[in-house]
């Protein structure tokens, strides 16, 4: 690729002529240079170990970021996953900023990292980063199985971008941590979704992606939080890490487009399919799947099991860790710069949900120590506006039937709810009477078989599987019959 190809006026230039595409001038901090130049073919190595399995050789349709503006960042193109141009692209540096928030609010935004900091900021980097790869390791197999070229190219789109993701966290590890940022580096790439010995951190990134039901679901659900994790660490007083995320945010946003997107579409299908057979109850299931489309009480069930998995990425709803990233100016709140409050919150409350004496009870409780709590509950307004929007495709098809979240404490493993079952409604159950109905509010095993069962790949371009809607409009405003992939 030349360098005409990318310049544009009043865009932050990216360095593409570099081994390491970049706008962080990469060519003259040569220390940096050499560690990342050493990571990289490791990386490559991952991604074709454990990168989308098969694929590898066909040139798929990509976006790759030029620039880091909000005007005209991306340039279209074939090109072999693996010599996609991954590189460190940080969002233009804001003049005299200053840290937004904590103890430290009004000071100069940290240009290099605080001395007393170190080891918070190098957790939060190296549990941000480790996410990155293992929603790759976690999607590997779905190509497979594509509906069509239009989503299979989606999926790698998603996939080389998350792979950035980990190239943006491996850069502040790698410029800011001396050796142990060096040896962090190198661990990200060497644990492993679901792997009993090395797991990835998270819980959530260890469940499996099995099917692209699961992948609509996730990108929506599970890349939301990725959305409310970064845009607090977006706010962060070191300013590396808020450049670094501020750009990722740029991708995030079409990630979740293609979950709902992807949802909407799968809605969109059934309810046609309901419509031409004269199917008028939802919860007439095997009609439903006698057409190869997926039931809505199935939706629902998958909706359920990724929304309360995904929740318990926010940690506990309490928690003094949280107070401590805010406190020290690390890690802020969700719009945190629209917020009417000292910023500060040494003397707020916030109110939470708590289970005690048997009860549900809205506690008053230090504000500070309930961050990880306000931002599950902004999560969840986040989340609510793809359901309406899902909704309306339902009673628009003159459709009874409504998607919606289930109660908070709905089956939780981290946090106020760890403890009890609760069902989507916010009745707590004895174990016995969980055992017995869980299956009416998540996937079982029938539901997973079914999916399975209908996941059969089209490859043909402009055709779709039986269960999912073609897109109102292609990528890059490409025609129907658009050839996204090119199968090797
Ligand atoms: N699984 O005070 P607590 C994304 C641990 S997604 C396992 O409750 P804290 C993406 C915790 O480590 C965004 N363990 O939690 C999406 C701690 O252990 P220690 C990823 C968990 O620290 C799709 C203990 O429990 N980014 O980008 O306040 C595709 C008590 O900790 C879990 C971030 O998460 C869990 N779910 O909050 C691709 C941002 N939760 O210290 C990408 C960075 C907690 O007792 N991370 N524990 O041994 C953070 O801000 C925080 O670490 C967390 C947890 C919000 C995750
Ligand atoms: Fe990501
Ligand atoms: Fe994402």
């Amino acid at each position: 690729m030349s360098s005409e190809a990318i310049t544009s006026e009043d865009m932050v230039e990216v360095d593409y002529d570099d081994l390491i595409p970049n706008n962080v001038d990469l060519a003259s901090d040569r220390a940096l240079k050499r560690a990342m130049e050493k990571w990289q073919p490791k990386y490559i190595d991952w991604w074709k170990d454990m990168g989308p399995n098969g694929f590898q050789e066909s040139q798929v349709y990509l976006r790759t970021a030029v620039g880091v503006d909000k005007d005209g960042w991306a340039k279209f193109g074939y090109v072999k996953m693996p010599e996609y141009r991954w590189g460190i692209l940080l969002a233009p540096e804001v003049e005299g900023r200053t840290i937004p928030f904590g103890k430290h609010k009004g000071e100069p935004a940290w240009q290099e990292i605080p001395g007393e900091y170190r080891s918070l900021l190098r957790r939060l980097i190296v549990i941000q980063g480790d996410t990155e790869p293992a929603s790759v390791e976690q999607q590997r197999y779905l190509g497979k199985t594509c509906p069509s070229l239009y989503d299979l190219r989606n999926l790698f789109q998603v996939n080389v971008e998350e792979g950035r993701h980990l190239w943006a966290m491996v850069h502040l590890l790698q410029k800011y941590f001396g050796r142990d940022g060096r040896e962090e580096a190198e661990a990200l790439l060497e644990r492993r979704s679901g792997d009993a010995d090395r797991p990835r951190m998270l819980g959530a990134f260890n469940e499996e992606t099995p099917d692209w039901l699961s992948f609509f679901m996730f990108t929506y659900f599970t890349d939301r939080d990725g959305k409310m994790q970064l845009e607090s660490l977006a706010q962060s007083g070191f300013d590396p890490l808020s450049r670094a995320t501020r750009f990722m945010l740029m991708e995030e946003a079409f990630h979740m487009f293609v979950g709902e997107t992807g949802v909407g579409r799968i809605i969109d299908k059934t309810c046609q399919v309901m419509n031409e057979h004269g199917i008028t109850d939802p919860n007439d299931v095997d009609a439903v799947r006698a057409h190869g489309a997926i039931d809505l009480p199935l939706l629902q069930r998958k909706a359920n099991f990724h929304m309360s998995v995904t929740r318990d990425l926010f940690g506990a709803e309490v928690s003094t860790n949280a107070a401590t990233y805010f406190n020290a100016g690390l890690k802020g709140r969700f719009n945190e710069s629209k917020l009417e409050d000292d910023h500060q919150l040494e003397n707020e409350t916030y109110s939470v949900t708590r289970f005690q004496d048997g009860a549900f009870v809205d506690e008053d409780v230090p504000a500070l120590n309930a961050i990880n709590c306000r931002l599950l509950d902004d999560y969840m307004k986040d989340c609510q506006g793809g359901i309406n929007r899902w909704n309306k495709i339902i009673s628009k098809a003159g459709i009874d039937f409504e998607l919606s979240q289930p109660h908070k404490a709905f089956n939780r493993r981290v946090g106020e709810f760890s403890e009890i079952n609760a069902s989507p409604d916010g009745d707590v159950l004895g174990d016995a009477d969980w055992n017995a109905r869980e299956t009416e509010w998540l996937p079982e095993p029938e539901d997973l078989q079914y999916l399975k069962d209908i996941m059969k790949p089209v490859t043909e371009p402009g055709k779709f599987a039986s269960w999912i809607a073609a897109p109102r409009v292609g990528v890059d405003s490409k025609e129907g019959d658009f050839e996204y992939v090119q199968l090797q």
